[in-house]
């Protein structure tokens, strides 16, 4: 069984107050709050282990490379990659799309080539690959959605060309909430092959998911959306492809041999991973998996579909309540808008209130223009979440809605 009141007691910040009001943390889609066992790890590794990893003969050197490269393998179970080569730690999503955009790009992308990207990306999964068209002459082309934010995927294949380059699709939109079929994509993709990017960063942390299921060349996610620690992410890429694509940053770690005249680059995953790496995230985020896996994927995903459902339910009821989005796969984010009340007022009421959400465009400028809006509300649910947690915010909305 899934003991939601045992599972808030891993996670102290739940329990304070904001304006004297118990805090109700409804802003998991930006970030998620860490359990106990993710800072004690973090805390017991810098009080008693650290030492930089790679480079040492001495003890704690040692085992901080263990620390750091048994994460490594914690990962790859927990995305069922095939091998740790295929596990490129990052600073987090961004960071990851950056890097493939990067060598991608330098490797295989000419002038008049294309690379198709969703209507509903987050603007990391579009910036990156813009000015990477920039440099190369190639140009962004866009996968449109229904107005119930969901992908076209016949107009999808009528994109592709044999100038298509990749295709960069987020497998969660952080907007509506939508569940991309990105499995679908990736076979429609391949049948010209064309290799595909799914951005995980909203999927990870609601859904089990598995890379040699998927079948996708590359999948980014961030540490932190997924109960680990700031500053760490994953670029996981099929090792044929990673073997292929020249290094993003070069330094130390990256090299296998460096004179004056020439470099030659290490292994993988070492290849794509210059400098000192934050080895007390990696150790963090497996620490977070480890969590998250004990707690099991599948509860986890059944207790948000179950809020999110009750969310819906109690929101819809709201005179003037406008939720963007329909798509028949949904995940645990909701994006509304209440009668003409501006999204920034409602959100810092409800913050008035100890209800914390998220307001604005939420990086996604174009997905707004696509809704003819500027911003929306966003409440994001996480494994910590409760049913009484959504009758305060619709609570909040209705009081706020009453003072309009
Ligand atoms: N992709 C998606 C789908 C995202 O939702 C985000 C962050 C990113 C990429 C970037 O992740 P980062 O960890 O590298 O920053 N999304 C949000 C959000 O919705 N509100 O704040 C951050």
């Amino acid at each position: 069984m899934y003991d939601i009141n045992k599972v808030r007691e891993d996670f102290p910040i739940l329990s304070r107050e904001v304006y004297g009001k118990p805090l109700v943390y409804l802003d998991n889609g930006a970030t998620t709050q860490k359990p106990r066992q993710v800072v004690e790890a973090m805390v017991d590794e810098y009080y008693n282990v650290n030492a930089n990893v790679h480079r040492g003969v001495h003890f704690l050197s040692q085992q901080a490379t263990d620390l750091h490269e048994a994460s490594r393998e914690v990962v790859r179970t927990f995305i069922n990659a095939h091998s740790t080569n295929e596990i490129i730690f990052t600073r987090g999503t961004t960071e990851s799309i950056n890097l493939l955009a990067f060598s991608l790009g330098e490797a295989m992308v000419k002038e008049g080539d294309e690379v198709v990207v969703s209507a509903m990306e987050h603007h990391s999964n579009i910036v990156p690959w813009q000015m990477m068209c920039k440099r190369k002459g190639a140009q962004l082309r866009v996968i449109p959605m229904t107005d119930e934010g969901e992908l076209q995927l016949s107009v999808f294949e009528g994109l592709l060309t044999e100038r298509t380059r990749i295709v960069c699709c987020t497998q969660v939109s952080n907007v509506l909430g939508t569940v991309n079929p990105v499995k679908e994509i990736v076979r429609i993709a391949h049948e010209k092959s064309i290799p595909v990017l799914v951005d995980g960063a909203q999927s990870v942390p609601h859904m089990r998911v598995d890379m040699q299921d998927l079948d996708c060349d590359f999948f980014a996610f961030s540490g932190h959306k997924i109960y680990g620690p700031t500053g760490v992410g994953v670029l996981y890429g099929k090792e044929a492809w990673l073997e292929k694509l020249p290094p993003y940053q070069g330094g130390g770690e990256m090299i296998k041999n460096v004179t004056f005249e020439k470099t030659t680059y290490n292994e993988l995953p070492y290849k794509f991973e210059a400098g000192t790496p934050d080895y007390v995230a990696t150790h963090a985020l497996a620490t977070a998996l480890a969590y998250v896996s004990s707690l099991g994927m599948e509860n986890i995903e059944a207790h948000e579909q179950e809020l999110t459902r009750y969310a819906l339910e109690r929101l819809q009821r709201i005179e003037g309540m406008r939720i963007l989005g329909a798509a028949k796969e949904r995940d645990a984010v909701i994006s509304f808008l209440v009668g003409d009340i501006h999204h920034l007022d409602m959100g810092t009421l409800l913050d008035r209130l100890g209800i914390a959400v998220r307001t604005g465009h939420h990086c996604a400028e174009p997905l707004m223009k696509r809704l003819g809006i500027e911003g929306t509300v966003r409440a994001s649910f996480a494994l910590y979440n409760t049913k009484e947690e959504v009758d305060a915010l619709v609570e909040g909305i209705e009081k706020i809605r009453k003072m309009f």
